[in-house]
């Protein structure tokens, strides 16, 4: 059996009922063979893989808070380190009722690769609970948040581990974070990034995922002879990443006609209207619903269909595993050129295989939403120097991040015999810069 297979068949056998753990395991092992290939033995007897899809160390804790009416309420709390070979552990917290061990694996175990693309020096890592920040009052939130910290505190730091946001972890919820750290420790530290402007955060920060997403997308369609101006482009989701995907892919003259949530998406022809969106998304916390009460030009739908309206570019924004095999189907069908995650994951197996088959573009959620985390590793840098940037300085360096990210999956791919292949591409550059520094710093 090849190295690769061997290794397959141990991560499944020794973390059963982890799907999403052992799907992106999977899509990155693949994608190594040909790597693999040239050093098979070497890597073997290093034991190189069962390193990699082993995390360094994994944290499980309980959450107890009290609710509003003086219910305890008890969540499970996680904390994965996956892999600090090229720095301290990055990655943001999840807070979403689906949220378990497999989902925080495979956000590791993607950060490990998706950070070493970036260029900058940060490892891997993801956390986050089950809790459910949705329709909680702030005094809930606040207290989940100083009961999670009450215990991570003690696991990280800012040369050790520093957690960020990700679904349903955004400024109000690093806030209370942030306090609750500075309280326990006594330490004015850069312990996480996405923090306020008023108190150590980077401009750009806010922006970066959706912003880097249309970057990478730029990049790869000037480098396929095309341009983002005049497209049509659908995203999914209505989030951090969702929102400013649409505000610059109008930024670049393409038309954004969907966003969706987790209950239902929005079809407006005459384009997302974006300032509204984040009022009813960013200030008011409602539904899409309200968003289509106040545009006559909007339609509301029930249930998904983004990926069923016709257009040249699909963004999925919202979560791991939105865009199925029938969904790829229809953007095939309707001449869809181009799909780009930002979120992490959000194809399945079935449906990224269809698509690159049939020839559309394809940009891993490890290479296209990399710009978030690459911008918190700028806001680490800042922290660290006791310095801001202007907005223009951070959204420059992000640009030529996402250049750099886009030159580098492009060129392992061609060099590797895959060219156009940036699934391949991403996976084998992420790969080969934590291999050479695990290799260099010995049997840890
Ligand atoms: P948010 O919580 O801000 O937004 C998530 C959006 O996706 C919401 O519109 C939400 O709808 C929808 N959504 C979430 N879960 C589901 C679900 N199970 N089914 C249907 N819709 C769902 O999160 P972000 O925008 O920050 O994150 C979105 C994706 O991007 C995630 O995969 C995340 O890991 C990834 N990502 C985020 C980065 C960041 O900087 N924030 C960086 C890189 C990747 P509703 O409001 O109804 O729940
Ligand atoms: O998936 C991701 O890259 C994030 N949620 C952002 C992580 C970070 O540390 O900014």
């Amino acid at each position: 059996m090849s190295y690769i297979d061997e290794v397959m068949e141990r991560v499944i056998a020794q973390n059963p009922a982890q799907p999403e753990f052992h799907q992106a395991v999977r899509e990155v092992l693949d994608s190594l063979r040909p790597v693999i290939e040239r050093n098979e033995e070497k890597y073997r007897k290093e034991a190189l893989l069962e390193r990699m899809t082993t995390p360094e160390r994994a944290v499980i804790f309980r959450v107890p808070w009290v609710d509003d009416k003086g219910q305890v309420q008890v969540n499970n709390g996680y904390r994965i380190q996956f892999n600090s070979a090229i720095g301290p552990y990055k990655g943001g917290l999840r807070l979403h009722p689906s949220v378990n061990l497999s989902i925080i694996k495979f956000l590791g175990f993607e950060q490990v690769f998706k950070n070493s693309l970036t260029g900058t020096p940060i490892g891997g890592g993801k956390g986050g609970s089950d809790f459910d920040p949705k329709g909680k009052s702030d005094n809930e939130v606040m207290a989940f948040c100083q009961s999670f910290m009450t215990e991570l505190y003690r696991h990280i730091g800012a040369d050790v581990d520093v957690p960020a946001g990700d679904i349903g972890t955004g400024a109000r919820e690093i806030g209370y974070l942030y306090g609750q750290y500075k309280r326990i420790t006594g330490k004015y530290e850069g312990v996480l990034t996405g923090k306020g402007l008023t108190y150590g955060g980077s401009l750009a920060r806010k922006e970066a995922t959706g912003y880097g997403l249309l970057y990478i997308t730029d990049e790869l369609l000037k480098a396929n002879g095309m341009e983002l101006k005049g497209k049509t482009v659908v995203v999914s989701g209505a989030g951090n990443v969702a929102i400013y995907a649409v505000e610059k892919a109008q930024q670049l003259g393409a038309k954004v006609v969907t966003v969706s949530d987790s209950t239902g998406w929005i079809y407006d022809p005459e384009g997302i209207d974006v300032a509204l969106l984040k009022d009813v998304k960013e200030v008011r916390r409602a539904r899409l619903t309200a968003y289509a009460e106040a545009r006559p030009s909007a339609q509301y739908h029930e249930g998904r269909g983004v990926f069923t309206v016709k257009c040249d570019v699909a963004l999925p924004c919202a979560t791991q595993n939105e865009l199925r095999e029938e969904d790829a189907r229809a953007l095939v069908a309707n001449g869809c050129i181009a799909v780009c995650e930002g979120a992490n994951m959000p194809t399945t197996r079935t449906a990224t295989d269809y698509l690159i088959e049939q020839g559309v573009l394809f940009v891993p959620g490890k290479a296209a939403n990399a710009g978030g985390v690459a911008t918190s590793a700028l806001e680490m840098s800042q922290n660290s120097m006791r310095l801001s940037w202007t907005f223009e300085e951070v959204d420059a360096k992000l640009r030529d991040i996402m250049k750099g990210i886009f030159a580098s999956i492009d060129s392992a791919a061609k060099e590797y015999g895959m060219p156009g292949n940036y699934v391949a591409g991403a996976n084998i550059a992420g790969f080969l810069k934590v291999a050479n520094a695990m290799e260099a710093q010995g049997i840890v």
